[in-house]
């Protein structure tokens, strides 16, 4: 819920205007202005951003405190547009399960947690959703000592007990894709991924099932590549991720979209953090506009200042920054991916800044 203002307002209801009479009568209403998402934020001075906190690669909580990762990295970029100070973001840790509760309680602004977009949470649970930011799919990891491997089946998990965390389509996707090529399994459900991990590492779990990049993460962070088997090679399901909102909440909506999008322009015209400043804007005016650096620009008209999306590139950097940095180190790279530009042949792809 936002915060309300309640505003009082003088009405001048009823201003008797039958014949000459100059009665004129007051009234004083309470009407509840409810603030918007833009301006509850920028009073406060912060935005609040939901996170994991403990997903390899994507929001790690530091041992100072801060955190990093791809999910990360988009809630700094907001922060960037909105305040044109990437550090303005308090971050706050939830579980699978938690996430949209407080998202719609109104205890962060914006959700960006390993999320993935699918019907019912788009039209049953009062959330919208962003671009998506990383286009993944769910795998199981198991031992090779178990006889496991890359080209395992789902049919090969027959009789295995698999490890997952509570609230996520991952859970619903395993019982489904399970039951329908016929493998019994024993779902063993905890609250977070990192409890599954270590059911899993102590042998009481066959298999770990998550978001493909989270085993890819976690087998990178272990240092078990030679161990460990990441598989179907082709993903049980689709899982885009990318930024939640509450749903009806258009000006909020098209700052995060278009924060994203800011990205993804950028990477597509190889503005980077370093050239940002030296880029020759003239010759490309979609990325003057963008940046507020030539006519036409429509930051302002959106509530934000011209520049904003020339500080979340100078600030946090374009899509293949922020992947590079974040995904690069755990193994994960976009040649060849959905993540490529459409350029490159990939799913990256934004509307025209026009
Ligand atoms: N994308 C799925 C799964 C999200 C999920 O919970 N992923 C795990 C694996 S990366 C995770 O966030 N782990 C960290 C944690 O539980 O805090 C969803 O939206 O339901």
């Amino acid at each position: 819920m936002n915060k309300k203002t309640i505003v009082s307002l003088l009405v001048l209801a009823l201003v008797a205007v039958a014949c000459a009479a100059e009665t004129t009568e007051e009234a004083v209403e309470e009407v509840v202005v409810e603030k918007t998402t833009l301006e509850t934020v920028t009073d406060r001075g912060f935005l609040k951003c939901g996170v994991s906190g403990s997903a390899v690669a994507f929001s790690e909580t530091q041992a100072d405190g801060s955190v990093t990762g791809i999910d990360a990295d988009y809630c700094y970029a907001v922060a960037a547009a909105v305040f044109g100070d990437y550090s303005k973001v308090e971050f706050t840790a939830l579980t699978a399960a938690e996430r949209f509760t407080a998202l719609s309680a109104g205890e962060v602004d914006l959700l960006i947690r390993n999320t993935t977009w699918t019907q019912s949470r788009d039209t049953d649970l009062g959330n919208d959703f962003g671009p998506t930011t990383y286009y993944d799919g769910q795998q199981l990891m198991g031992r090779n000592s178990d006889g496991l491997s890359g080209s395992s089946t789902l049919a090969d998990i027959d009789g295995l007990r698999v490890c997952t965390n509570a609230g996520t389509t991952t859970e619903k996707n395993i019982t489904e894709g399970a039951g329908l090529v016929g493998a019994t399994i024993e779902l063993v459900t905890v609250e977070a991924f990192p409890e599954a991990m270590e059911k899993f590492k102590a042998g009481e779990c066959d298999l770990v099932t998550t978001d493909g990049s989270g085993l890819v993460g976690n087998r990178a962070k272990e240092d078990k590549m030679n161990d460990w088997a990441i598989f179907p090679a082709t993903p049980i399901s689709k899982e885009p991720l990318g930024p939640v909102y509450r749903s009806n909440d258009s000006q909020w909506a098209d700052i995060v979209n278009w924060t994203v999008y800011a990205t993804f322009i950028a990477d597509e015209y190889g503005v980077t953090r370093a050239n940002v400043d030296s880029f020759d804007y003239e010759a490309n005016p979609e990325m003057g506009r963008l940046t507020g650096k030539n006519d036409g620009e429509l930051q302002t008209s959106m509530g934000l200042s011209a520049d904003a999306y020339y500080n979340v590139i100078k600030q946090v950097g374009n899509y293949d920054e922020i992947y590079s940095k974040n995904l690069n180190p755990v193994g994960l790279y976009r040649e060849g991916s959905a993540n490529a530009l459409w350029t490159d042949g990939g799913l990256i792809y934004a509307p025209p800044a026009r």
